[in-house]
C-alpha cells in the first residue's frame, strides 16, 4: 500500500486500521504529542495559516500536496517507503539472509537504543528552534522553519510507531519519555550533545540545518540499509523529507553570503575582514560566518560518536546499521579482514592509522559526511567568487573543539595543530564567535512579515516554494 489513508485520525500507509492494539497505543500517545507541540513547539503562530506540504503518497513523484494548514492541525502520520519483495540483509554476519519483519530477540536492546536515539533528536530540534518564528527574516523563511518543524514532528512519529509496534510495553514507555526529555534541560536533557545547544538566531538555524540535519541524512542513510525492514522503510521515507531541511540550511547561508557580497560591492568594501564596514549596512561579515561554521561543524562531528566504536561495530555486524549507501560500496560488506584509515592523535600530532574496519564504522561515516560538507563549502565559495571577493570559507579541522572521540582530550586549532589548553583559550576568539559577535547577530533578528520583503542581512531566494511568486503570503498571520 503506497497511498496514504487520510480518513483515519492518524494518516498512515501501514494499514493501521487492522491493528487495533497499535492503533489504541498511538491514539493514546497523540494528545500527549499535541500537548508537547503546543508547550515546547513553535512559540506563537499556532493559529496562523501556514503554506505547508503534506505527504499524500510515498512514491518518488508527486508525494506532497501544498496548502494552508494551522500547525496543530497538520496531518502527522506514519509513512513507510514501499516494501521490496525478497530483500536480504546487505551486510554483517547475517548478510544474504532475508530481512527481519520482526525484532530479532538477540538484538532487541541494540535496536531499541538506535531508534530511541534517532527519535530523541527529532523533537529536540523543534524545541531548539521554538522561538525563531518571532524573528523570521521573511514569511518565506518563516514558512520553511515551520515546514522543517512539522516534519521533524513527523519523524518523531516515525520512531514512535516503531517503538510502539515492535517493542511492547518498553516501547510505549520510551515513546512517553521522548516527550519528557527537553533540549537544554538541566535535569532531563536530550540524549546527544548538539541537541542541547541553543539555536537563538537564524544564522544558527541555517547552520544547524546545513550541518546537523546533514548528520541526520548520514545516520538515516545508514539505517536505511538496516536488516530490520520496518526501520529501513521508515528511514527511507524520512530521507525524502530531510532533503528539504538541508536545502533550507544551505540556501539560507548562501543567501546571507549573497547579501554580504552585495553590500560589499555596492559600498566599495574590498577588505573582507573589515567587519565594521559590513555591519554598518546591517549585513553579517564573512569572518563571523566562518566562526559560525567552525562551531556548528565541530559540534556536529561529535554526533558521529567515537571514531573507533564497539557499539558501531556491533550494530554493523548484527546487520542493524550499515554505512553510507552501503549497497554501493565495493567490498564484502562484512569487513572482518579489512582495515580503514582513521585520523588519531599519535605523539602529539594527528596521524592516519590503519584500524580494523569494523571498529572504524563511525570514522568512515564521519569521513563521508565531511566530503558532503566540502561540497556545500564549494557552493558557498562560488558566491564569493562570483562577486570577485578574495576570501573563502572553509571547514575547520576534524580535531578542532571536539568533545567526543579521538580528539576530545586535545586542544586543536582550526588548522589541526595541537596546542596547549592555555593557548587554545587565549586564541579561541580567532575561531569562534565572541559574545559581541553573537549579540550583533541577535540585534539583526527583527521580524519582517510583509510578503516579498526580506531583512537587511539576507537576500531573497531564487525561486518561491512550489513555484509561488515572490510576494506570496506564505504565512497568513492570525490577527
Ligand atoms: N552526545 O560508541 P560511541 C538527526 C554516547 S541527527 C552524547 O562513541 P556509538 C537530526 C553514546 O550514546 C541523527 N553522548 O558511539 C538532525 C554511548 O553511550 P552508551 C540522529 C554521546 O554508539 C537534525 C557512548 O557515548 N541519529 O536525525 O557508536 C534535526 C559511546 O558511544 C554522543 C543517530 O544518531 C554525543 N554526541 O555512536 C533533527 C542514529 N555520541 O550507550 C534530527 C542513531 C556518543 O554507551 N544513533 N555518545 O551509554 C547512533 O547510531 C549512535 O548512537 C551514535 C553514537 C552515532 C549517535
Amino acid at each position: 500500500m503506497s497511498e496514504v489513508d487520510y480518513t483515519a485520525l492518524i494518516p498512515n500507509n501501514v494499514d493501521l486500521a487492522s491493528d487495533a492494539q497499535l492503533k489504541r497505543a498511538l491514539e493514546a500517545w497523540y494528545p500527549k504529542y499535541i500537548d508537547w507541540w503546543k508547550n515546547k513547539g513553535p512559540v506563537g503562530f499556532q493559529d496562523s495559516e501556514v503554506y505547508l506540504r503534506t505527504a499524500v503518497g510515498v512514491d518518488a513523484e508527486g508525494w506532497a500536496k501544498f496548502g494552508y494548514v494551522k500547525m496543530p492541525e497538520y496531518r502527522w502520520g506514519i509513512l513507510l517507503a514501499p516494501k521490496e519483495e525478497g530483500r536480504t540483509i546487505a551486510f554483517g554476519q547475517h548478510k544474504g539472509e532475508p530481512v527481519w519483519q520482526e525484532v530479532p530477540g538477540e538484538y532487541r536492546a541494540m535496536l531499541r537504543r538506535l531508534i530511541v536515539i534517532q527519535g530523541d533528536t527529532e523533537p529536540a530540534s523543534v524545541e531548539q528552534q521554538r522561538f525563531l518564528g518571532q524573528t523570521a527574516p521573511s514569511l518565506y523563511d518563516m514558512r520553511n522553519l515551520f515546514q522543517v518543524n512539522v516534519e521533524e514532528g513527523r519523524h518523531l512519529w516515525a520512531m514512535v510507531y516503531l517503538l510502539q509496534k515492535y517493542f511492547g510495553r518498553d516501547g510505549r514507555e520510551e515513546a512517553e519519555d521522548l516527550l519528557k526529555r527537553t533540549s537544554g534541560d538541566a535535569d532531563k536533557p536530550r540524549i546527544l550533545g548538539a541537541f542541547n545547544e541553543a539555536t537563538p538566531d537564524w544564522l544558527s538555524f541555517f547552520m544547524f540545518t546545513t550541518f546537523t540535519d546533514r548528520d541526520g541524512k548520514m545516520q538515516l542513510e545508514s539505517l536505511a540499509s538496516s536488516g530490520f525492514d520496518p526501520l529501513a522503510r521508515t528511514t527511507r521515507f524520512m530521507l525524502t523529507e530531510e532533503g528539504h531541511h538541508m536545502f533550507v540550511g544551505r540556501t539560507g547561508v548562501e543567501r546571507v553570503i549573497q547579501q554580504t557580497c552585495e553590500v560589499m560591492t555596492e559600498n566599495g568594501i574590498t577588505d573582507p575582514t573589515d567587519k565594521e564596514a559590513v555591519r554598518k549596512h546591517g549585513a553579517i561579515d564573512l569572518a563571523t560566518m566562518q566562526k559560525k561554521i567552525n562551531f556548528h561543524y565541530s559540534v556536529t562531528l561529535d554526533l558521529f560518536g567515537a571514531e573507533i566504536s564497539t557499539n558501531a561495530a556491533n550494530s554493523f555486524n548484527a546487520g542493524l546499521k550499515g554505512r553510507f549507501r552501503e549497497s554501493k560500496i565495493d567490498d564484502d560488506h562484512q569487513l572482518e579482514n579489512d582495515t580503514y584509515p582513521v585520523a588519531r592523535v599519535v605523539d602529539g600530532e594527528v596521524q592516519i592509522v590503519d584500524t580494523p574496519a569494523l571498529s572504524a564504522i563511525n570514522a568512515r561515516l564521519c569521513d563521508d559526511y565531511m566530503d558532503d560538507c566540502e561540497k556545500v563549502m564549494k557552493r558557498w565559495n562560488r558566491v564569493l567568487q562570483t562577486h570577485g571577493l578574495d576570501y573563502s570559507l572553509s571547514l575547520p579541522h576534524r580535531a578542532f573543539r571536539r568533545a567526543v572521540g579521538e580528539f576530545s582530550d586535545v586542544y586543536a586549532t582550526v588548522a589541526g595543530e595541537i596546542v596547549s589548553e592555555t593557548e587554545w583559550h587565549e586564541r579561541k576568539d580567532e575561531w569562534l564567535a565572541s559574545d559581541a559577535d553573537l549579540e550583533y547577530i541577535l540585534s539583526l533578528m527583527q521580524s519582517e512579515t510583509s510578503p516579498g520583503k526580506y531583512a537587511s542581512w539576507i537576500a531573497a531566494p531564487r525561486a518561491g516554494i512550489n513555484g509561488q511568486p515572490g510576494d506570496f503570503e506564505y504565512v497568513k498571520l492570525a490577527a
